[in-house]
């Protein structure tokens, strides 16, 4: 049986966003069945060595399937693919389009994203993040435009939906605390495809559901 680690609990900024989210999804849309394993945030479980074994930087996801363990998201979501033409065409120039595409998702865009993002959540009232967000901001515009017009008359990324698109949506979901996405109508009508697959919202809710159970007492 496969399994992948996840929080048992995260901050709300957070939900729904953590990256176990990509290979449930991944996990779904072939229809492999999967146990989930869940730690907590902090060091008890994040810095263990138990732990550290598993994950040499104390993240998740990690996947763990027949004695083989796997970590970095993108690197899972590709084992995952290579199992079913879902998400991987078997044509070799495809395969080669669509494994192009999930590298430009987590090379291209991601940094970007995440830094901009990481200025907003985690140290908007710090000085130097005044000063630094507005070219933070500037460089993930840039390549939302240069992807935006790539999209233009297209559905996915390639001709079908692959792994490609999956890491590209699940990439484009990390700005909705902004209207960065909703502000470039191919964009936000390529994300809102990507997370109407039944195999998305069916990971969503498993990847939200130990939250609600696990959330700490209100103080
Ligand atoms: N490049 C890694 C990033 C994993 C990652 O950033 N995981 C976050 C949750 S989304 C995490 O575990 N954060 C806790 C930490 O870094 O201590 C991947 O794609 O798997």
């Amino acid at each position: 049986m496969i399994t992948v680690t996840a929080f048992r609990w995260v901050p709300p900024f957070a939900q729904g966003l953590v990256r176990d989210h990509r290979v449930r999804w991944a996990l779904e849309e072939v229809g492999l069945p999967y146990q989930e394993k869940l730690i907590s945030v902090g060091p008890e479980d994040q810095a263990s060595e138990a732990y550290r074994r598993l994950q040499p930087f104390g993240q998740v996801p990690v996947y763990e399937e027949d004695g083989l363990t796997l970590f970095e998201s993108g690197a899972i979501v590709l084992h995952i693919a290579e199992k079913s033409e879902v998400l991987m065409p078997r044509e070799p120039a495809a395969r080669a389009r669509a494994i192009t595409w999930m590298f430009a998702a987590l090379n291209s865009i991601e940094p970007h994203i995440q830094n901009f993002t990481a200025i907003d959540i985690f140290f908007a009232n710090e000085e130097w993040a005044k000063l630094r967000r507005p070219s933070a901001l500037q460089m993930a515009e840039k390549r939302l435009d240069e992807l935006a017009t790539w999209m233009k008359g297209r559905e996915w990324l390639e001709d079908r939906f692959t792994a490609g698109d999956l890491l590209m949506v699940s990439v484009l979901r990390i700005l909705r605390h902004t209207n960065l996405v909703a502000a470039r109508p191919e964009l936000e009508a390529y994300r809102q495809r990507g997370e109407a697959r039944p195999a998305f919202q069916k990971a969503l809710a498993d990847q939200l559901a130990p939250f609600a159970k696990y959330a700490p007492p209100r103080t």
